[in-house]
């Protein structure tokens, strides 16, 4: 069989299931940017229908997307540029879905190390949903041939999860067809930690506001949970050995460098020495000078929501136009009568 090579084309998309944090940030939102503007064509998603994997608000759904495409433009999207839409108003998403839960096995999904924290201990209770979850965001990335997807390192198991689905597509059904997606995990801060536990992952869902940083707080509470944020009683090292076993201060040096554009090492050689009652209000205003302007955009855009949704619509047309074909043949290819 002649090996099809695949344009290079970016899938990523972002649960609307609260506001965004810093983990989202410069775990992802970041790094679609600077995709963007590498000038490969992009696709990013609001990725509504797994949001409802556990329970939303229907008000709170509906702002929570329009508050995530803000998000997406307001840190340097440009709606030109790249394609901007939810999720819920391409339907190949969710068919493709369900032809992707039919060729992934059960012993796959079982594996899943985010099922199984978010479905806690009570998973007689999780929604079914939740458990199929990484055969639709299967769907997502290859109903439109992505190639590359940037995601934080939490999301690493799911790509791995999503190139399987595709090997045994392709294997099963004797074809070509879907590309073998690399995920694209790169910066200094891939897995930004709660800044109330550096075991935990920083998330959307926490109960504690203190755990993170929101793309919409303001400069006072930016400061002040960096403030209040745990460290270790040691200073800090001049190389990134001296960081080895302090996951808290890993997690606001990995921040720091991430934010200023700049390696572990690099910030270590400016702050080593310098304990945490210094470089924590550091750390705070060059936070606050990074995301203040971003979350005034996110308010500036906000006040206009028919914008937004006239934004999302547009970039649904657009990604239709790739997604309903490439949907098409796989149907032919499952034997589909159409
Ligand atoms: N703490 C993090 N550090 C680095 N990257 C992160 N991402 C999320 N948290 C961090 C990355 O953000 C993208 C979108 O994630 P998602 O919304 O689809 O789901 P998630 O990973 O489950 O994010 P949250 O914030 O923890 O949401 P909830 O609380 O609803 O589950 C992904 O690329 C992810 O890697």
């Amino acid at each position: 069989m002649t090996e099809v090579v695949h344009t290079p084309r970016v899938f990523s998309g972002i649960q609307p299931s609260g506001g965004l944090t810093l983990g989202n940030y410069l775990g992802a939102i970041k790094r679609f940017v600077s995709m963007q503007d590498s000038g490969v064509e992009t696709i990013y998603c609001m990725v509504d229908m797994h949001a409802i994997t556990v329970w939303q608000d229907p008000a709170d759904l509906r702002r929570a997307t329009r508050e995530l495409c803000a998000g997406y433009i307001a840190a340097g999207l440009d709606p030109a540029k790249s394609t901007l839409f939810n999720q819920s108003q391409v339907s190949a998403h969710a068919e493709l879905g369900w032809i992707f839960s039919c060729v992934a096995r059960m012993g796959w999904l079982n594996r899943m190390t985010q099922f199984k924290d978010k479905a806690g201990k009570n998973r007689e209770n999780a929604s079914v949903g939740l458990f199929s979850y990484p055969a639709l965001m299967a769907a997502d990335i290859l109903v439109y041939h992505a190639t590359h997807v940037p995601v934080g390192e939490d999301q690493k198991q799911h790509i791995e999860l999503t190139r399987d689905i595709a090997a045994k597509f392709n294997h099963d059904y004797g074809v070509d067809f879907f590309p073998i997606t690399e995920p694209v995990i790169e910066g200094e801060a891939t897995r930004v930690m709660s800044l109330r536990d550096g075991s935990k992952k920083m998330s959307k869902s926490d109960p504690s506001d203190k755990s993170r940083i929101n793309m919409t707080d303001g400069a006072d509470a930016i400061a002040q949970k960096i403030r209040k944020a745990k460290s270790d009683a040691d200073g800090l090292p001049s190389d990134a050995d001296g960081l080895k076993g302090r996951t808290e201060a890993t997690n606001l040096v990995n921040i720091y460098a991430a934010l200023a554009d700049m390696s572990v090492d690099q910030v270590l050689a400016d702050v080593g020495g310098k304990q945490f009652s210094e470089f924590k209000p550091m750390l705070a205003d060059l936070a606050v000078a990074k995301l203040s302007p971003i979350s005034t955009e996110m308010a500036r855009l906000m006040q206009t929501p028919d914008e937004i949704d006239k934004i999302l619509r547009s970039g649904a047309d657009k990604a239709r136009a790739i997604a309903d074909p490439i949907l098409a043949q796989t149907l032919d290819i499952v034997g589909m009568v159409r």
